[in-house]
């Protein structure tokens, strides 16, 4: 409902992710969600599109873009489908310790092919006992002569196996717990690299979430990014440069459903009438409004702080995370409720956006971790 003032470009952006979302997307989404499926065809179109390079710099490829317009995509897609932005934009995930980390040369070889959608990319920082607590990683990176070798396991890594690039934090000196981690580019068919099972989930469905093994896994010293003891900061610094993207997610997501169920209790006629004439109903609906567009000005405020060259991002990036994802799953709920016995049905997409949304407070750092990262912030900001 209001204008946020974006550029033409910015407007094209939201118009090509819209017109995929509809054509490649929407038809679909039923279908990949009860098949989990991730359909490469999306992908395709997003690929044809540019939009896999929106904020990769020009001389590698990419659009030259920010973050504004990343979410913009990362929002319009989730629209039609929470499952496939999710493969979406799990790749920039990827692709974000490259840009913060890797040396001219490393740009130079990987960031083209994930600009152009070539190649898909995934972060593996969890790990089966290191979720939340990120700086207990046991994955060990140990030195051999022109290599290093990667040993242990990686859990619920997103587009596990689709992806032919990774990003793996390891423990290049497990004496010092996170301050001896380490980010590394791993490639798909690197030996002792392997990929373990798919995980069955609640929602997103239509996106790949698997283990990944590292047996002796050699790959050459210069797949390390930045320098040895780099890999948590690194990890951090991903983080609050992707997270106001799952913010983006959460919105689209909200949106959807939004739209979905007004459009049912317009024509839906209980007592005669359509259920909207209901205060009741309307005024969930008028709630849900208030609190998508109070979510959208808080993610879009955030990317274009962050595309400021701000440093102090943390905190308005957990902000962002945490706020839309908890309005998303509240209006998601909410538009199951409106729909009654069509929101609970499989063969409506209400129930999906409802099992979607609930993934989004949860990965990226739960939303207690987000808390967690806006209090810290908080009390640094406004000292005693
Ligand atoms: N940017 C730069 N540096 C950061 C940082 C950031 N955003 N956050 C932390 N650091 C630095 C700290 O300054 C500290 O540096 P020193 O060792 O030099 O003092 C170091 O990293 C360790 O920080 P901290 O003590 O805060 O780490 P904790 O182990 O307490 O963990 C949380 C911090 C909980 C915030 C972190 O583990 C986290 O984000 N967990 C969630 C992980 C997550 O999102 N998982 C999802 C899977 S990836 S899709």
């Amino acid at each position: 409902m209001l204008d946020y003032f974006l550029t033409e470009a910015q407007k094209t952006i939201v118009e090509v992710a819209d017109r995929i979302g509809r054509e490649y997307i929407l038809p679909y989404a039923h279908q990949w969600d009860e098949e989990e499926v991730c359909d490469p065809r999306p992908l395709w179109a997003m690929s044809k599109a540019d939009l896999f390079g929106l904020f990769i710099p020009e001389e590698f490829g990419g659009l030259g873009f920010g973050t504004l317009e990343n979410c913009l995509a990362i929002e319009t897609l989730s629209k039609y489908c929470t499952g496939v932005s999710t493969t979406f934009a799990a790749s920039g995930l990827g692709a974000y310790p490259i840009l913060i980390a890797g040396n001219k040369a490393q740009k130079q070889k990987y960031l083209p092919a994930v600009a152009s959608g070539r190649k898909l990319c995934a972060f593996a920082l969890t790990e089966p006992q290191a979720g939340s607590d990120a700086s207990a990683i046991k994955t060990t990176a140990l030195k051999e002569g022109d290599y290093y070798v990667l040993n242990g396991i990686k859990q619920w890594i997103t587009n596990g196996g689709v992806a032919d690039i990774y990003i793996v934090i390891a423990l290049t000196d497990p004496k010092k717990g996170a301050r001896g981690a380490s980010a590394f580019i791993v490639e798909k068919g690197d030996p002792g690299f392997a990929i373990g099972k798919k995980e069955k989930k609640m929602g997103l469905r239509a996106s790949t979430t698997t283990e990944l093994f590292f047996s002796r896994c050699r790959i050459p010293k210069e797949r390390l990014l930045g320098r040895e003891g780099m890999g948590f900061i690194i990890a951090m610094k991903t983080l609050d440069l992707s997270r106001p993207g799952v913010g983006a997610q959460a919105v689209g997501l909200a949106q959807g459903a939004m739209e979905l169920a007004l459009s049912h209790a317009r024509k839906r006629i209980q007592f005669g009438q359509p259920v909207y004439n209901f205060q009741a109903v309307s005024h969930t609906f008028a709630e849900m409004a208030m609190r998508i567009e109070a979510a959208r000005a808080l993610v879009y405020s955030t990317a274009r702080f962050i595309d400021s060259g701000a440093k102090n991002i943390s905190g308005a990036s957990a902000m962002s995370k945490a706020f839309a994802t908890d309005v998303a799953m509240w209006v998601t709920e909410r538009a199951v409720q409106m729909m009654g016995g069509f929101g609970y049905m499989r063969d409506f997409l209400a129930e999906k956006m409802m099992r979607d949304a609930k993934c989004l407070q949860i990965y990226e750092g739960t939303n207690e971790i987000q808390r967690n990262i806006i209090a810290r912030e908080l009390a640094k900001f406004y000292k005693d």
